[in-house]
C-alpha cells in the first residue's frame, strides 16, 4: 500500500556501541597511551579528538577499527535489538540499517553484515544500506548520532532524528529538530508523528 512509513537506523552509534568497542579496544593496544573517557567525548570523529591530545594518536586510534573482528565484536546499543524486532514488526512499516562502512573495505562491510544476521536475525539481511551518502537514499526517518549528515542530495526527504551518543550528549539542536535520547525513549512517537492522520 502506498505510505508506508519508512525508517532508516544508523548503526555506529545507534545500533552497535562503536565508541565502547573502540576504547575498550584502544586501551588493551596501547596501555602506555593516554585515551579520553567516553563522558570526556566531543565531536563525531573519534580520530580527531585523539589526533588533538597527540598527533600520533589519530593513526593509533584508526588502526583499531581497521582490525579484523573490531566491527563483529561491538556490542549491541542497550534496547536497540529489542525495539529494531519491534518497529520491523509494525504495521504500515519498513525499517533499514543505513550505514557507511571505513573506505578500508577489507573487514568492515562484511563484519557490518555479520553483525546483523548475529543480533538481529537473517531478515534483517534484506534491510541493510551501506552507503557513504545517506542523503541519496529516502525515507520518512534517519535516526543517526552524527549531527552533520550532508552528501549529494541537499534537501534530503527524511527528518533526521539525531540520537544522543556521548560525543553529542552535550549540543543544543536548532528547533525543530528532534533527538531520540536512547531506545528507552519514545522511539514509537516519534514514528508516529510521521504517519499520515
Ligand atoms: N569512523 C571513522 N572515524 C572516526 C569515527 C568513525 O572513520 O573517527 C567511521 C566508523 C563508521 C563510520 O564506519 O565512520 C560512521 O558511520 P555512520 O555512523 O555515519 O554510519
Amino acid at each position: 500500500c502506498l505510505r508506508r512509513l519508512r525508517v532508516l537506523v544508523d548503526m555506529d552509534g545507534v545500533l552497535a556501541d562503536f565508541e565502547g568497542g573502540f576504547l575498550q579496544k584502544f586501551r588493551i593496544k596501547y596501555p602506555e597511551m593516554p585515551y579520553i573517557p567516553l563522558e570526556d567525548r566531543r565531536g563525531f570523529w573519534v580520530s580527531e579528538q585523539y589526533g588533538q591530545m597527540d598527533p600520533e594518536l589519530s593513526d593509533k586510534a584508526i588502526s583499531i577499527w581497521e582490525s579484523k573482528n573490531f566491527f563483529i565484536d561491538l556490542d549491541p546499543i542497550p534496547g536497540a535489538v529489542e525495539a529494531m524486532k519491534q518497529m520491523a514488526k509494525l504495521e504500515e512499516t519498513d525499517v533499514f540499517i543505513c550505514t557507511s562502512p571505513i573506505k578500508k573495505y577489507l573487514y568492515c562491510p562484511y563484519e557490518k553484515y555479520a553483525w546483523v544476521e548475529k543480533h538481529l536475525g537473517q531478515e534483517f539481511l534484506e534491510h541493510i544500506v551501506l552507503t557513504r551518502d545517506k542523503t541519496v537514499v529516502s525515507g520518512d526517518l534517519l535516526i543517526d548520532d552524527r549531527l552533520d549528515i550532508i552528501g549529494a542530495e541537499k534537501r534530503p526527504s527524511w527528518e533526521h532524528i539525531l540520537f544522543t551518543a556521548c560525543h553529542n550528549k552535550h549540543l543544543e539542536l536548532h528547533p525543530p529538530r528532534r533527538r531520540l535520547h536512547s531506545w528507552a525513549d519514545n522511539w514509537k512517537a516519534i514514528l508516529d508523528s510521521k504517519r499520515p492522520l
